[in-house]
């Protein structure tokens, strides 16, 4: 949604014009947001930027010079090596951590809910559950449901400690991955063992080898990929519901100026759900009506809003660098939030408004909000309470600041691995067909974030954009979903922006040519998708012709999410450059060597001309080594294809 309203400074920041609004409105009231705190942040730290910098022990904090005049060691010895691969290594960590302790917490409440004490929850999909227990060696038949679900869970739970050699879901990996994950010793065990692992190898004075870490780091991320992630999703739609698709709506436009509005923001579906649910009650409704408001209006924001946009429709204000500029309308009485992806700067710019900051997890405080505990014993009731604060905050409304500057754009949503097989006819065959054709000609994974560095989305829609041409199918999560959705990229009728080939598949079945399939976890839906279509052509998935692109990353679970997708076997594009470059040994492990371990490496590229260009060409060679046909990719004239980015020093003035 390029504008031409904005000025030129917002222009640069974000393609969307409900943002350049925003930006406009908050540098003229002096709001502080992400980008001049980026700006004055600038000069970044060239060490700590190059991956250069160690500080795990109080001998340290140490630096390795990049130009070799400095020191090349750190206080313990370190090299370059180490230190780069030891940090890459924490990052993974912490990212699989994230997932693993979001699936966790979904895992504990599905058992308390199969317990009869969670009352604010059911099991939507039984039919998924059933397949679940069968996959994992429970017996179902002839037991109450509620039985099930516990082995079930308890199974799972087994899956974050040691008791068995790998986890559950890699059974669902082809065979020869599995096999070549064995021969590398990477074959993810239980979730916390890896992360725990992962921290101790990084120690000083453990893990010494740049190449062993790095294995290690692939571990770590597997177990994520195939572990918290996986489990994470599947049991969200068992209790939630399998989604299929359905339409929603995107960007600051799905605010009301007359209504009580609540952003459900961070990433656990758990507490979107029954809000959701509360702000039907009739009985707050009207608590609604009763001070001014017509009605009570949900939306999410990042990963919280996928998740709500997946299975209930719920509409999407924005991505990761909204969270701030949806303050600013004015419009919102309440910013509920779980953990993730929050930025501690929302409390700072809600005083600027009567917005409330209302913080559930209590992994997750943030000083100057309003903390209320999520306990899901007791959802429903605190589900209530929250919607009543919202309530309660809006005659405080200032209605002559509300700005809600655009108007929603159409998106459609709930792409599950259920969903897509369902609309091929129960089996991915017609799309195995089309691809050995080359009416499509592969399919690329485009998830992420938003980083203040790049121009807010022109990445994601840019690449997203010049795959479909080129009729390759494309697969989003995350803020990549969110992009591309308020980018007009993925409705049916979308299907015109796409390749003829890609365009008369998504005509005939009625989909979008860029798929959602949920939030950052979900990813683990497309590890199911790329396993389920190697093992229908029973070959390894770094056969087929596929691609992940994280255009716009920022965050650790970013970096986990490309450790698991590059070890499963996908080459992946990173359109920010992570903090390796310290180590020319470790770059080329990891844009090289790994080609020769996993199937899969990773490259940075943030022109998205370029990138798709790079893709298109690793879709093609993909292709030749099986055998379908194939065709020359031209070489791009970078010169059509500038970039506006890195944003760095001085793009706040
Ligand atoms: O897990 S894409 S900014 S919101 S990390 Fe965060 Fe990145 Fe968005 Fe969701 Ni994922
Ligand atoms: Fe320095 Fe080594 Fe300690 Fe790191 S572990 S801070 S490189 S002494």
């Amino acid at each position: 949604m390029s504008s031409s309203s904005g000025n030129c400074r917002a222009r640069r920041l974000t393609v969307n014009e409900d943002a350049q609004a925003m930006i406009d409105v908050a540098r003229a009231e002096g709001i502080d947001t992400v980008w001049d705190r980026l700006a004055a942040q600038q000069p970044q730290c060239g060490y700590c930027a190059l991956g250069l910098s160690c500080r795990n022990c109080a001998m340290g904090p140490c630096r390795v010079d990049p130009f070799g005049e400095g020191p090349q060691k750190g206080v313990c010895g370190a090299g370059a090596d180490v230190i780069v691969a030891r940090n890459l290594g924490r990052s993974i960590a912490a990212g699989s951590s994230s997932h693993a302790d979001h699936g966790r917490d979904i895992l504990e409440t599905f058992r308390s809910v199969a317990r009869g004490k969670s009352t604010g929850y059911r099991i939507a999909d039984q039919a998924k559950m059933i397949r679940l227990a069968a996959e994992v060696g429970v017996a179902a038949e002839g037991r109450p449901v509620e039985e099930v679900a516990i082995d079930l869970a308890d199974v799972l739970l087994d899956d974050y400690g040691t008791r068995r050699g790998s986890l559950s879901f890699v059974e669902r990996v082809p065979e020869a991955r599995r096999a070549r994950w064995e021969s590398l010793g990477i074959t993810p065990r239980g979730v916390d063992r890896e992360n725990v692992e992962m921290l101790h190898r990084t120690h000083m004075g453990v893990d010494n080898d740049y190449v062993n870490t790095l294995l290690h780091a692939l571990r770590t991320g597997l177990s994520d990929g195939w572990g918290g992630s996986m489990i994470a999703t599947e049991l969200s739609d068992v209790m939630f519901g399998t989604p299929t698709p359905v339409m929603s709506e995107v960007n600051l436009g799905v605010l009301r100026a007359d209504q009580v509005n609540i952003a459900m923001h961070g990433h656990n579906p758990m507490l979107s759900d029954v809000v959701i649910t509360a702000a039907q009650d009739p009985e707050l409704i009207e608590l609604a009506r009763s001070v001014g408001a017509t009605g009570i209006n949900i939306v999410g924001l990042c990963c919280t809003g996928n998740e709500m946009l997946m299975r209930r429709g719920v509409p999407v204000a924005g991505n990761h660098l909204m969270q701030e500029l949806v303050l600013i309308t004015g419009a919102l009485e309440a910013m509920v939030v779980d953990y993730q992806c929050i930025m501690p700067s929302v409390v700072d710019v809600a005083k600027c408004y009567h917005t409330k900051i209302i913080s559930t997890s209590d992994k997750a405080k943030f000083t100057g909000a309003t903390h209320v505990t999520f306990d899901p014993e007791r959802s429903d009731a605190i589900a209530d309470e929250i919607v009543r604060m919202a309530i309660e905050a809006y005659p405080d409304r200032n209605h002559e600041r509300v700005r809600i500057p655009v108007e929603p754009v159409r998106m459609m949503g709930g792409f599950s691995v259920e969903a897509i097989l369902g609309a091929l006819g129960g089996t991915p065959k017609p799309l195995v067909d089309a691809i050995a054709a080359g009416t499509i000609r592969g399919a690329v994974a485009v998830v992420g974030c938003n980083n203040p560095k790049l121009p807010q989305d022109l990445e994601h829609i840019e690449l997203t954009r010049h795959l479909i041409e080129n009729d390759i199918l494309v697969l989003v999560t995350g803020c990549a979903a969110v992009a591309n959705g308020k980018a007009g990229q993925m409705l049916p009728e979308s299907a015109a922006l796409a390749g003829p080939g890609l365009r008369s598949v998504c005509e005939a079945l009625g989909i979008p040519p860029v798929l959602h399939m949920g939030s950052c976890v979900d990813n683990s839906r497309i590890m199911v998708l790329a396993a389920a279509l190697a093992d229908f052509l029973g070959v390894d998935i770094d056969q087929l012709p596929l691609a992940g692109a994280a255009p716009e990353w920022y965050s650790e679970k970013a970096v986990s999410i490309g450790a698991y997708v590059v070890a499963s076997g996908i080459t992946t594009v990173l359109g920010v450059q992570p903090a390796v470059f310290g180590s020319p040994h470790v770059v080329e492990l990891l844009a090289g060597g790994l080609d020769g371990v996993v199937g899969a490496k990773f490259a940075v590229e943030p022109d998205p001309v370029r990138a798709a260009n790079l893709i298109r060409r690793h879709i093609e060679n993909k292709r030749q080594g099986l055998g379908l046909p194939f065709a020359e990719v031209e070489a791009v004239d970078i010169e059509t294809a500038p970039v506006e980015q890195p944003l760095g020093a001085g793009s706040g003035d």
